[in-house]
């Protein structure tokens, strides 16, 4: 039998039969590996499975499906082992707040870099539109200008006030992601696109993250039209992707095609001979916010090497 594993604990795994009929409940045998992938957990949400059922009714993963993406987290230790957060991903949603809290857009830049490192479409969100003072709104016209002209689709709501109508074909029939500082209002989109009350559970069992054996349960939720949104408890962000210096400007897509005109090919559009990116955040035709956040990526890689 053919199913979608829609929630990972410890040690099993709750499966929904493509063919319908409602979920149950597998496990995995203690030597499964994938090939290729060094990971903490072979199995995640997002994952299409085979299920053998043995005679005394349990559930067992025989197999899994190629994922058509995943995203993973590294280990707090060294030893380069992964943990998949999830797999098979539509799209990565980001919920922002421009005020209560503010979303930087660092962090926006990041989650986005993010998603076109992992190849996953990302959509920008802005929420609690009904608390935004005037010049609070004109920040979120800006940001929402920027990101469109980018290429990158952005939503504004009110989880609360106005209704997420709006928002649910942008959900409808996909498997997605959702993302966001904490307070952002998370947890209340999902119950309102899901239509009732379901994370309480997420929050508790984001309490087992801890230490360097670290446990992340993931879990997806069913929409009533369709679509499930993946909740990952104690991920503010995205996981994590490995990347080198020189392709950081790559998941910028402006960067990028800016820096395709510089002379050297390994330019890292920090000022040098022939840059073409530098004059261009000059005379504003990269935006300010995004060249920082850039560079302290870049940051990050520099901070690395010496760990
Ligand atoms: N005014 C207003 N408050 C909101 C909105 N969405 C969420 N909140 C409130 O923001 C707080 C944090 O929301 P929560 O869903 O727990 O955020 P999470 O940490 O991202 O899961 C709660 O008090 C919500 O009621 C909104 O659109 N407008
Ligand atoms: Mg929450
Ligand atoms: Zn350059």
């Amino acid at each position: 039998m053919r199913g979608l594993v829609i929630k990972t604990t410890g040690n099993s795994y709750t499966v929904q039969p493509a063919d319908g009929g409602g979920p149950v409940t597998a496990y995995v045998k203690g030597n499964f590996r994938i090939r290729g992938i060094r990971s903490t957990n072979p199995v995640a949400v997002g994952d299409y499975v085979l299920i053998e059922r043995l005679r005394d009714g349990t559930n067992w993963i025989a197999d899994i499906e190629d994922r058509r993406n995943y995203i993973i987290r590294r280990s707090a230790n060294l030893s380069k082992q992964t943990h998949i957060l999830a797999a098979n991903i539509d799209q990565a949603v980001l919920l922002v707040t421009v005020a209560h809290p503010v979303t930087s857009t660092t962090f926006i830049d990041r989650f986005l870099a993010t998603a076109e490192a992992y190849r996953i479409p990302a959509v920008l969100l802005f929420n609690k539109t009904d608390i935004l003072t005037e010049e609070e709104m004109h920040t979120l016209c800006e940001w929402r200008e920027l990101y469109q002209l980018l290429g990158y689709e952005t939503y504004a709501v009110s989880a609360t006030h106005l209704g997420v109508d709006t928002v649910l074909p942008l959900f409808a029939g996909k498997v997605s992601l959702l993302s966001g500082n904490s307070g952002v209002g998370k947890s209340t989109l999902l119950n309102a696109v899901a239509g009732r009350e379901l994370t309480r559970t997420a929050e508790l069992s984001a309490q087992h993250d801890s230490g360097m054996h670290t446990t992340t349960f993931s879990e997806m939720y069913p929409l009533e039209g369709g679509g499930y949104i993946i909740d990952t408890p104690g991920i503010k962000g995205f996981g994590a992707v490995a990347m080198e210096k020189e392709e950081i400007s790559h998941y910028f897509r402006e960067i990028f095609r800016t820096g395709r005109s510089c002379r050297y090919g390994n330019c890292l559009h920090l000022g040098e001979t022939g840059c073409a990116v530098t004059p261009a955040v000059e005379r504003g035709d990269i935006a300010l916010s995004r060249y920082e956040s850039y560079l302290s990526l870049l940051g990050d890689c520099e901070e690395s090497k010496y760990r």
